[in-house]
């Protein structure tokens, strides 16, 4: 049973050692929001929420999240009994539309409390006793938007040789096929290498029409999301021209979203990124659901440029069986001088993050007093303060 007696909402900085640009904005600085979740015994948990500080990829926001956490959702959870973590998605959901992200950090913490008390570290506890979890998951880099192709060689040759097991290069238009097609080049054909348009294209503008066309040369395990978040319909159409597998993520929004994507053939794989869905009561039935389509849809973990603590969430829900394809979960020392837990995320030089399995919950330590020395604004929600409701 969880019923949360209170709830810290924080925002850390934390510098990217190099920003990050996708077709719709660059990221230098990472404002995060954390989150730690206590309970009525007195146990507490991080969790962390994905949204970026301007509404780029999706509509939330870090201050869009913490507005809804704390007049809308906290409410819904504080001095509540929930019988189980699988229930807290159903609980924050029904008549609150929207804010995905800030409802996902919330379920996820609660799963992770849940795990805690069960004494099971959080990919188990996920699994449900299901067979073929992993023990370390297979992994890729994504790469940012480049001013030259040069440049993105030199850093996707830079990934082969860490072991990196996919690469995936951001594109927009007017920086895609010389750009995807110098890489291919560079480094051969045994690599497994993709493209992600962050919604970019349009079919209606010829130029992107062939340019996405054009992509189809270059041998791409897949193309991730070209077309705008609303656009099965188009991506339907898309995907009938290539040869090349299209990729959702913006589109996918919930297991509603993935199950049209599938009726409508829309795309082959589904990128998962728990925050995006709402958290992992959705994402496993996104992952479930993809499982049982024929053709089977395969799924992969997407990332969000997450500190450590976000990174236990996706490494654990990676470790589910149809996430067969390498997810965007690079080792922490990729973004940060410093995480905000030990041990650091690692990956090896066969390109595996293993997958935390004996101790319970996340299984990293979260670092409290690094974390207190990057804090911007800090504010406690509890069972106390909390009298607004939403029907
Ligand atoms: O579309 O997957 C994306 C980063 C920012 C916004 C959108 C995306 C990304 C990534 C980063 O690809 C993946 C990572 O966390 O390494
Ligand atoms: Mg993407």
């Amino acid at each position: 049973m969880i019923r949360l007696d209170r709830i810290t909402l924080r925002e850390i900085r934390l510098a990217l050692k190099e920003p990050f640009r996708i077709s719709s904005g660059v990221q230098s600085e990472r404002r995060i929001l954390l989150l730690e979740l206590q309970d009525a015994d007195g146990a507490s948990v991080w969790s962390e929420c994905v949204a970026f500080e301007a509404p780029i990829y999706t509509a939330e926001t870090i201050d869009t999240a913490w507005l809804a956490i704390r007049e809308w959702l906290a409410p819904r959870l504080l001095g509540h009994a929930v019988d189980r973590a699988a229930d807290v998605h159903a609980r924050l959901a029904t008549n609150i539309r929207g804010h995905s992200m800030a409802k996902g950090a919330l379920e996820m913490g609660c799963w992770a409390l849940e795990a805690v008390q069960l004494g099971r570290p959080l990919s188990r506890h996920l699994g449900g006793g299901r067979a073929g979890l992993r023990d370390a998951v297979p992994t890729g880099i994504s790469l940012g938007l480049q001013a030259t192709p040069a440049a993105l060689v030199e850093r996707a040759r830079a990934a082969v040789a860490a072991g990196y097991q996919k690469v995936k290069l951001k594109i927009e238009p007017g920086r895609d096929v010389a750009f995807v097609g110098a890489v291919r080049e560079a480094v051969g054909t045994e690599i497994e290498l993709m493209a992600d348009a962050n919604a970019a294209y349009n079919l209606d503008d010829a130029t992107h029409h062939a340019a996405l066309k054009s992509l189809d040369a270059f041998d791409l395990l897949m193309l991730e999301q070209p077309l705008g978040a609303d656009e099965l319909l188009g991506h339907a159409t898309l995907q009938a021209e290539l040869r090349t597998s299209l990729c959702l993520d913006e589109s996918i929004t919930d297991r509603g979203r993935a199950t049209a994507m599938v009726a409508l053939g829309s795309g082959r794989i589904i990128n998962i990124k728990p925050g995006r869905v709402g958290g992992f009561t959705e994402s496993i039935a996104i992952h479930d659901l993809s499982a049982a389509a024929r053709p089977l849809v395969p799924v992969w973990c997407g990332g969000m440029l997450e500190s450590g603590i976000g990174r236990a969430y996706n490494v654990a829900l990676a470790s589910l069986p149809n996430f067969s394809l390498p997810g965007d979960l690079s080792p922490s020392a990729r973004y940060w001088s410093r995480d905000v837990v030990s041990p650091e995320w690692t990956m090896n030089a066969d390109g595996l993050v293993p997958v935390p399995t004996t101790t319970p919950g996340l299984g990293v330590v979260v670092d409290t007093d690094f974390i207190d020395s990057i804090t911007t604004r800090l504010e406690v929600v509890s069972t106390r303060a909390s009298a607004m409701a939403v029907a």
